[in-house]
C-alpha cells in the first residue's frame, strides 16, 4: 500500500489532468509561504498514507506535524476516504438555508456526544478562521438577545492565534496582523500571554507557575467594565505562537472570572481538538467548560475543509425566542455543513472511535505521549534548544535565534529535517510537532533524531 509514486499511476493521474508533477509554479500565490524562496526549490508532496507523505519524486517523508495539526488519524484512512466517494457519487451539494440533509445532523450529534457536557449544539463552518468569527460573533449576538446589548468588547490574548478573518486577528495577538492589516475590528483588548521561561522553562506538561496571569482579566474588568465585554477567547494551549500549555490552575481561574462577570468564555480548539491533549477536547483534559468551542482541522482529519462551533444548550435557548418563522441568527456560509465535510467528520469519528485515538495521548492511552515527551526533552542541552515544551501529542523546541534574524535557524533545522525526510513545522524560531495520533515509538524516535542531527550542524 504504501509504496512510491509510480510512473504509470501519474501518467494516468495526468491523462485525466487532475495531477501534473513538474507544474508551472508562477500562478498560484501561495499562503503563508516566502512564494519566492519555496519557487527556487519546490516541495511538492504528491502521495499520502498513514505516517508518511511521498514527494513527486517518490522520496517517502515521515509526517511529524499531522499536515498542518490537522491529520490526527494519519493520511488516507479507509473510512474516510470510502465515505466521501460515496458521498460524493449520492449527493454532491445541499444547501445549508432552511434546507437539510440527514449526515449534518447526524454528525452534529456525534460531535456533542464526546464534547464537555452541556454543549449540545453544533454550528457549521468551513474553516477555523471561520468557525472564529462565527463564534465571535455568536457571542455578540447573544447578548443583545438578552438585552444586554452594550457587551461589545471582545478579549484575547498577545500570542494568540485566531485565523486569519478580521473579526479573528482582531483578538488574536499576533504583531504581523497589526503591521499589515491595521486595526481591523475595533474595540478588543488583550490578558498577557502565559509564556514564562524565567521560571518554567524545561516543563513536561503544564508549567507549575502562572495561573495569575488570569488575573489580567480582572483589570480589564476594571477599566472596561463587565457591562461592556461580551467574551474572552483562548486557545487553551496556543499552538501556531510556539506551544503555550497553560500553567496549572490557569485556565480555571478564567472560568471563574468570566462567570463571575457574566463573560462568554470561548476555547479555541482549532489544534487541541479531537484527541490532540488526550480528551476528545483540552476542556476535558484540563477539566474547564467553557461557552463555546471553536475546531476545525482534526474534525474530518484534515480530508475536506470544515469548521465548527460547539455551544452551551443554554446559548441556543437563548436565541430561540421571538417569532418562529424568523430566523434566530442570522449567519451561515453557502457551504455549511456540505455534504461532502459531513461525510468525511462521520468517517472521521468512526475512525478515531475505533482505534481510541481520541484519548491515546492521554492517562488511558498507551503509554505514547510519555515516549514522545521523554523523546521531545531529550533534545535539552543540543546546541541552539532553549526551552522544551509538551503537552499529550504537541511539542515545543524553542531555539535562540540568530541575532538580528528571526526565523531563520527555525527554518535552516526545517529545511535540514525535509531534506532528512522528515516533515517539521517552524514557527518563529520554535519547532512544532503535533505528529498523528497513530504515530508508533520507531517514529518518536526517527523525528527526535532527525531534528538532533539537524541542530548539531545548524549554523
Ligand atoms: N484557531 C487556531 C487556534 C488555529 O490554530 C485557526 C484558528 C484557523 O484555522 P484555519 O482552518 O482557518 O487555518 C488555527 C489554524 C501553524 C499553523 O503553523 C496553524 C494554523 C494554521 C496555519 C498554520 O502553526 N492553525
Ligand atoms: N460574496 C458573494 C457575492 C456571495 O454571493 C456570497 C454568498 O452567496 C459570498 C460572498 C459568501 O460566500 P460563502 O457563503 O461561501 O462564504
Amino acid at each position: 500500500m504504501n509504496k512510491a509514486l509510480d510512473p504509470a499511476l501519474m501518467q494516468a493521474a495526468e491523462a485525466i489532468g487532475s495531477h501534473v508533477a513538474t507544474p508551472d509554479l508562477g500562478a498560484y500565490w501561495m499562503p503563508f509561504t516566502a512564494n519566492r524562496q519555496f519557487k527556487q526549490a519546490p516541495r511538492l508532496l504528491a502521495r499520502a498514507s498513514g505516517m508518511h507523505y511521498w514527494d513527486v519524486q517518490g522520496r517517502e517523508v515521515l509526517d511529524g506535524v499531522a499536515g498542518l495539526w490537522c491529520v490526527n488519524a494519519g493520511h488516507n484512512r479507509p473510512r474516510i476516504t470510502a465515505a466521501i466517494q460515496k458521498q460524493a457519487a449520492d449527493m454532491d451539494f445541499a444547501p445549508p438555508f432552511q434546507m437539510g440533509h440527514p449526515k449534518a445532523f447526524e454528525l452534529a450529534s456525534r460531535i456533542v456526544q464526546i464534547a464537555p457536557a452541556g454543549m449540545g449544539k453544533v454550528f457549521f463552518a468551513n474553516s477555523g478562521s471561520e468557525a472564529v468569527d462565527t463564534a465571535l460573533k455568536m457571542a455578540l449576538a447573544y447578548h443583545r438577545v438578552r438585552g444586554e446589548g452594550t457587551r461589545t468588547r471582545l478579549l484575547g490574548r498577545d500570542r494568540g492565534y485566531h485565523g486569519v478573518n478580521f473579526g479573528g486577528i482582531s483578538v488574536g495577538g499576533m504583531v504581523g496582523n497589526r503591521k499589515h492589516f491595521g486595526l481591523a475590528v475595533a474595540g478588543v483588548d488583550h490578558l498577557r500571554h502565559t509564556h514564562d521561561p524565567a521560571r518554567n522553562a524545561y516543563s513536561n506538561g503544564q508549567p507549575a507557575h502562572g495561573a495569575e496571569f488570569a488575573d489580567d482579566l480582572e483589570k480589564l474588568v476594571a477599566m472596561h467594565d463587565a457591562s461592556n465585554i461580551a467574551a474572552v477567547i483562548v486557545e487553551p494551549i496556543a499552538g501556531s505562537t510556539g506551544v503555550l500549555v497553560p500553567p496549572m490552575g490557569y485556565l480555571q481561574k478564567l472560568r471563574e472570572l468570566c462567570t463571575k462577570h457574566g463573560i462568554l468564555l470561548i476555547f479555541d480548539e482549532v489544534i487541541t481538538g479531537f484527541g490532540r491533549t488526550g480528551a476528545p477536547f483540552a476542556a476535558q483534559t484540563f477539566g474547564v467548560t467553557p461557552d463555546l468551542i471553536t475546531c476545525a482541522k482534526g474534525l474530518t482529519n484534515g480530508a475536506v475543509p470544515m469548521g465548527a462551533v460547539i455551544a452551551k444548550d443554554e446559548i441556543y435557548e437563548t436565541f430561540m425566542q421571538g417569532p418562529e418563522h424568523m430566523i434566530e441568527f442570522l449567519h451561515g456560509y453557502t457551504y455549511s455543513g456540505h455534504p461532502l465535510a459531513c461525510a468525511a467528520g462521520l468517517g472521521t469519528l468512526d475512525t478515531y472511535a475505533e482505534e481510541g485515538l481520541l484519548t491515546r495521548a492521554g492517562p488511558q492511552g498507551d503509554g505514547i505521549a510519555a515516549y514522545f515527551a521523554q523523546g521531545v526533552h531529550s533534545l535539552k542541552g543540543e546546541p541552539h534548544v532553549i526551552d522544551v515544551r509538551n503537552h499529550g501529542l504537541v511539542g515545543g523546541i524553542e531555539l535562540q535565534g540568530i541575532a538580528g534574524e528571526p526565523t531563520k535557524r527555525a527554518f535552516s533545522v526545517f529545511l535540514d529535517c525535509w531534506a532528512q525526510g522528515v516533515l517539521i513545522r517552524t514557527t518563529g524560531d520554535t519547532i512544532a510537532l503535533s505528529p498523528p495520533l497513530i504515530i508508533e515509538r520507531g517514529h518518536v524516535d526517527r523525528i527526535v533524531e532527525t531534528i538532533r542531527t539537524a541542530l548539531r550542524r545548524a549554523a
